[in-house]
């Protein structure tokens, strides 16, 4: 049998929210090329009666709903089994979830790496917190803002990840993605005119000295990152602070 794509299963109140953005562009066009795949499953299917009950009132009282442990529990197991039939090789199930823990890139390259991710999306105040335990399931924010549910959380992390399948970028900008791993946020970009209301192009870049442009770019990255992500800048200095030392040892024993 074929080895399956990489698939992301999303769990939600709202299909119809999907493939939305994830059908456009760079990462629709890799969907239609078969480098992978979306399975958007209803929680609705799911619900306890035939009024379509999903969620309920909260123990201890306050404001909202709770999406019910027994509905989320099912839906995640007609989930990983339907997955397991398409031979799909077992992946990590997400909580998308304003008290996850802030994706960051080199998470997303090991969920790229993997056979793909089931994603829940919360909405209302969120699910019951006994089905998140049981099943181990992992909480991962986007970061410190406030969306309506977790689809619009659940796209970007599955375009963050299509992005980096191998076949979905060209090899130019796959060597981009090298260098932004450097830590360094971009330097600036210019194009024509060369003249825009008075606005002018940093001379540098109208020399034609290659090596002048590279560390011109290299001093405005650094620039940039230091002023904007002091966080960014101090791992990078700290990370140049030990290729310094182990060098200086290497030259050391080299005499
Ligand atoms: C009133 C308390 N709210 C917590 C800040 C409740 C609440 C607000 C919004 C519960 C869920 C949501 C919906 N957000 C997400 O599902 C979500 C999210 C986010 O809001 N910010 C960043 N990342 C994410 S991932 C999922």
């Amino acid at each position: 049998m074929m080895r399956p794509n990489w698939t992301a299963s999303v769990v939600t109140l709202f299909p119809e929210m999907f493939p939305g953005l994830l059908g456009e562009s760079l990462v629709g066009r890799a969907r239609t090329a078969g480098i992978w795949s979306l399975d958007a499953i209803d929680i609705r299917r799911f619900a306890i009666n035939r009024h379509g009950t999903v969620d309920d009132a909260p123990f201890g009282g306050g404001p909202g709903l709770i999406m019910r442990p027994d509905v989320i529990d099912a839906a995640l197991d007609a989930v990983l089994e339907s997955r397991a039939a398409a031979g799909h090789a077992p992946c990590p199930v997400i909580y998308l979830s304003p008290r996850g823990t802030p994706l960051v890139q080199a998470r997303v390259r090991a969920l790229a790496e993997g056979s793909g991710v089931v994603l829940l999306c919360g909405r209302y105040e969120g699910v019951d917190q006994r089905v998140i335990e049981a099943r181990a399931v992992e909480e991962v924010s986007l970061g410190d803002f406030v969306l309506s549910g977790g689809e619009p959380a659940a796209i970007c992390l599955i375009d963050a990840c299509v992005r980096l399948l191998p076949g979905v970028l060209g090899a130019a900008e796959s060597l981009d993605e090298e260098s932004f791993t450097s830590g360094l946020l971009e330097y600036p970009h210019f194009t024509r005119p060369q003249d825009w209301r008075g606005r002018g192009v940093p001379e540098v870049l109208l020399s034609g000295h290659h090596e002048r442009v590279r560390e011109w770019r290299r001093l405005q990255a650094e620039e940039i990152t230091r002023l904007r992500r002091p966080d960014l800048w101090a791992r990078y200095e700290a990370i140049r602070a030990k290729a310094r030392s182990s060098a200086a040892v290497t030259s050391e024993r080299k005499g």
